[in-house]
């Protein structure tokens, strides 16, 4: 791919974390780094694994393709390859991969002097997915904690999963992170349709100001949060919604076994009314 005009002013040599000006590289479009090497070789490797798991069972249909974790038997142990070993591999290819893309991002965060909000950002989708299978099968004692690489057993591990505990939408921090997804897409819904209404006008007509924005919601809301702010705000929702998520499954099966609507009970059983004629005491 042929190089931007400006790309060329941006290439520059320095800030990787490791490795010095070894693999400091471009290739094509891509820089390379040192973790563009282990992000490549784990991603990859990984993925022979998924298709070596795939010539062991019974189908080639992508969408029933399933690793298994190990059985709930095997405990924190390593499993035989093909009972659960291979999911255990392909968790720790995954986790090397997805950590080595975010330290690429810290080093062309670096090399740019940018700050290091991206890399940031991802951090907390790796963590959501450490949790469902790292931190959470660790913490109730067994790797088959962790969901199946597949992309239909995958929502059923999720169903079956949230039925363990009833109705899962019960669980408090499911209903935190439910709702900051849910206003995730309301800012961005709001911000895009801002910006192009001002910045996209119809051919023959002026391009609006940010400063049109801010009135529009001046005149509209009575506030605007401003440029800056918008961005500060859609990252707050968003992160929001991935850190209460690892929050809602690492509590399930580790400090809360019940279902999730006896939780409420504490509501129930508050004094103020518990003591009442009609009361859960009552
Ligand atoms: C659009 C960015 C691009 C990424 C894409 C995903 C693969 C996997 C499979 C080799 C928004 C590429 C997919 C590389 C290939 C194999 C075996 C991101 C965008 C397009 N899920 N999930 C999907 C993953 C979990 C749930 C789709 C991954 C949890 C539900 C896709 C993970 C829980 C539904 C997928 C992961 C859960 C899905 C679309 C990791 C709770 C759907 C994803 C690594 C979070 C939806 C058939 C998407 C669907 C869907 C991938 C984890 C629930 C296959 C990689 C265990 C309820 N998930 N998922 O657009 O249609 O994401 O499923 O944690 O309804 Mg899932
Ligand atoms: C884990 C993905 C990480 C991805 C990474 C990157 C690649 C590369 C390459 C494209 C976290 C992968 C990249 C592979 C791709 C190329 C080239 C993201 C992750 C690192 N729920 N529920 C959630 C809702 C119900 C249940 C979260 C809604 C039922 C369980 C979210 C509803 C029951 C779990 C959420 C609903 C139930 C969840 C998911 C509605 C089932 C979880 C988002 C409207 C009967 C999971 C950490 C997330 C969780 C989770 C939403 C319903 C069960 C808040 C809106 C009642 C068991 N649910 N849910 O976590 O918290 O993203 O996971 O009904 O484990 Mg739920």
């Amino acid at each position: 791919m042929a190089l931007l005009s400006f790309e060329k002013k941006y290439r520059v040599q320095g800030g990787t974390l490791i490795g010095g000006d070894l693999f400091d590289f471009w290739i094509g479009p891509f820089y390379v780094g040192f973790f563009g090497i282990t992000t490549a070789f784990f991603a990859l490797l990984g993925t022979v694994l998924i298709f070596y798991g795939a010539s062991l069972g019974d189908t080639w249909n992508p969408w029933l393709i399933s690793i298994e974790p190990p059985e709930l038997e095997v405990g924190l142990g390593m499993a035989p390859l093909a009972e659960g070993g291979l999911w255990q591999l392909i968790t720790m290819c995954a986790t090397v991969a997805f950590v080595s893309w975010a330290l690429r991002e810290v080093e062309i965060s670096r090399k740019l002097g940018m700050g290091l909000h991206v890399p940031f950002a991802f951090s907390i989708a790796i963590l959501a997915y450490i949790t469902l299978v790292v931190i959470r099968p660790v913490l109730m004692g067994a790797w088959g904690h962790g969901f199946p690489y597949g992309i239909f057993s995958h929502l059923d591990w999720v169903n079956n999963v949230g039925y363990a505990y009833g109705n899962f939408h019960y669980n408090p921090a499911h209903m935190i992170a439910i709702t900051f997804f849910f206003t995730t897409t309301l800012a961005l819904a709001l911000h895009g349709s801002l910006v192009l209404s001002a910045a996209n006008p119809e051919k023959g007509h002026e391009m609006r100001q940010p400063e049109h924005e801010d009135t529009f919601f001046r005149d509209f809301i009575g506030y605007s949060i401003g440029p800056l702010g918008i961005h500060r705000l859609g990252l707050f929702l968003a992160l929001n919604a991935g850190f209460w998520s690892a929050v809602c499954i690492v509590v399930s099966g580790t400090v809360w076994f019940d279902a999730w609507a006896d939780w409420w009970y504490w509501y129930v059983d508050l004094p103020f009314w518990a003591d009442l004629e009609g009361g859960v005491n009552g």
